[in-house]
């Protein structure tokens, strides 16, 4: 069973709801705080911070950082990431090894990043056939401004335009901005918006990780079951610790049954998470595609299975997601 016990996909407004129980449930472990900037359609991004004495955020001990959902129809990356937050509170409670490791550290997690992409797809009528329509497959945020006049109007969802408007937040960033496997399309599902940074989602990632002390990040996806670390284009030099890195991202690996490759082998991409993260503040940054059938496949493949260890996509006898995440804390706790 998972942390939580839930056994169906989240919607937008449980991941709300369930964030706020915990940190009233356990107010010295756990702290929820909204990011400075609301979407586009004034949703508000919240998050939970994880650690012994939570208020004492000026305890200098590194920062855990777990995020899910820059695109919105992949719901379990929220799923993971919030089940992981449940693992951590958990198993403060029950077990050693987990309660030192929070006790080293200072977890924090944002379960949706794109709060407006998400409960487009979460609360659509299922279609699953990529119409530009198909708002359960809707990727982007609700950025409509870039979108030519006639589309620039009106909510997110409403036509004219279709899913097909807004911003690929996971080509917004500052990293390599402009450059391939990124759109100027603003129709197009890799659209990398008008300027780095543009977007108020990826400006609240920018917020966190320049005001604190990220260490260790993952921003998870899926659906390819891969553990990506920088660079993201073939056409840079690699990080000069690479080999380091590297290790890190093998060790997932060997927990989850991913494969684990600098980004740039899966295909070309720049203006995403880790490649400005890292490239930025020399932290730790991956990429983890859950596994799991579709963007969403079933609750007990893509979520149960994927973060137990239970199926053979994620390494049959393995610790699946939960023991890759806690390694990956491991080295947040013990560098
Ligand atoms: O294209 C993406 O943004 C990611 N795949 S997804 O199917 N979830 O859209 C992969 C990004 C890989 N590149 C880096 N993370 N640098
Ligand atoms: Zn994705």
């Amino acid at each position: 069973a998972l942390p939580s016990g839930r056994t169906t996909y989240r919607h937008l407004y449980d991941y709300e709801f369930e964030i706020k129980e915990l940190a009233r449930k356990y107010p010295n472990l756990v702290s929820a705080f909204t990011m400075p900037e609301s979407t586009w359609e004034g949703r508000d991004v919240v998050g939970m911070e994880i650690a012994t004495d939570v208020k004492n955020i000026s305890d200098g001990k590194p920062v855990d950082f777990t995020m899910g959902v820059h695109h919105a129809r992949e719901w379990p990356a929220g799923e993971h990431a919030m089940e992981f937050a449940y693992e951590l509170i958990n198993g403060y409670n029950h077990d050693n090894a987990i309660r030192a490791l929070v006790g080293k550290t200072r977890n924090i997690v944002v379960p949706i990043i794109n709060p407006d992409g998400f409960d487009i797809s979460r609360e659509a009528e299922p279609k699953g056939d990529f119409s530009t329509f198909d708002y359960e497959m809707k990727r982007k945020n609700c950025n409509v401004n870039d979108s030519p006049p006639k589309y620039a109007t009106g909510v997110c969802k409403a036509n004219p335009g279709g899913r097909v408007r807004g911003t690929d937040p996971n080509r917004n960033y500052a990293g390599f901005w402009g450059g391939p496997g990124a759109s100027v399309s603003w129709s197009s599902d890799t659209f990398r918006g008008s300027a780095p940074f543009s977007e108020p989602e990826t400006r609240n990632v920018r917020w966190l990780v320049s005001s604190r002390q990220v260490t260790n990040l993952m921003t998870l996806h899926t659906v390819a079951a891969l553990v990506l670390r920088a660079p993201g284009i073939a056409d840079t030099r690699p990080p000069l610790d690479e080999p380091a890195y590297k290790a890190l991202g093998d060790k997932m690996a060997s927990r989850n049954g991913y494969t684990s490759e600098p980004s740039w082998q899966l295909y070309d991409t720049t203006g995403t998470t880790e490649d400005w993260s890292y490239w930025t503040t020399g932290g730790w940054g991956f990429t983890i595609e859950v596994g799991g059938n579709g963007f969403h496949g079933p609750y007990a493949d893509s979520v149960v299975a994927e973060y137990e260890g239970l199926a053979p996509a994620a390494g049959a006898g393995k610790g699946g997601n939960r023991q890759a995440f806690l390694d990956f804390l491991s080295n947040a706790a013990d560098p």
